[in-house]
């Protein structure tokens, strides 16, 4: 029986890369006078590397060496973070960022089947709990019962840890559990920690490989989607 579904953020609950993050890191690169500038290609590129964080640290390996040899470069690489995050949260609250379709209804719909819901991401807590505020409303954020975010564990996606986690924090096997996804980093993540993944594709996502997943579908807008996935009756 299916016990929780456990959602994806970036690119799954929301299109948040292109218009959000992208954005966001490029404002806080300006307010710390760097001359970096993220255009919506080189992003698609530097996405392969899961977390703001990890992703800013790829970046200057690859084309900021010179600013390596600063001290206290993590530190410094968290600030800026810290500062992307100020504004990722503030383009959520001009309420621009809407759910993808399908999103809510599926929402609603497991918690009336008393389906549980949680959610596995890559991104700062924070961006999970403004995006819910600001498009399901405050209270939506305690729907969940579980939220892994973050930094909360070592590896972050492609590494099945955040799903170890959530797994662990709803007491669920993976049997009993589906994943929405709409990367193939994420579906590595969830199908190294064997739950059976629905691919919804995204905008920067649509030709990577979906190998594993049970199903791949363009979004989850289609309401005669539903009953398959209520019944956990997926992929067979
Ligand atoms: C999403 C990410 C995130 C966001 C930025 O991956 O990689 O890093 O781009 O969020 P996934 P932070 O959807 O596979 O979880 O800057 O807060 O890390
Ligand atoms: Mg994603």
């Amino acid at each position: 029986p299916l016990s929780a579904v456990l959602f994806d953020v970036d690119g799954t609950l929301a299109e948040t890369e292109r218009d959000g993050h992208r954005p966001a890191f490029n404002a806080a690169f300006k307010e710390f006078e760097l001359d970096w500038h993220w255009d919506t290609e080189l992003y698609g590129k530097l996405l392969k590397i899961t977390g703001g964080k990890e992703r800013i640290r790829y970046y200057i390996e690859k084309y900021a060496p010179d600013i390596l040899s600063k001290r206290d470069l993590s530190n410094w690489i968290a600030e800026l973070h810290k500062t992307k995050t100020k504004y990722f949260v503030d383009l959520l609250a001009k309420g621009n960022i809407p759910l993808r379709s399908g999103i809510a209804r599926l929402i609603h719909e497991l918690r009336e089947n008393e389906i549980k819901i949680g959610i596995a991401t890559t991104t700062t807590l924070e961006n999970v709990t403004s995006l819910l505020k600001y498009t399901l409303g405050e209270e939506s954020i305690s729907w969940f019962d579980v939220i892994g975010a973050g930094d909360i564990v070592a590896q972050k996606k492609p590494a099945p840890d955040i799903y170890y986690w959530t797994l662990k924090e709803l007491g669920l096997p993976p049997q009993q559990c589906i994943a929405i996804e709409d990367s193939e980093n994420g579906l590595q993540s969830s199908y190294a920690a064997g739950i059976k993944t629905i691919i919804t594709i995204s905008e920067y996502t649509y030709s990577q490989n979906f190998n594993g997943a049970a199903m791949v579908l363009t979004d989850l807008g289609e309401p005669g989607k539903l009953p398959s996935i209520i019944s956990g009756d997926i992929a067979n």
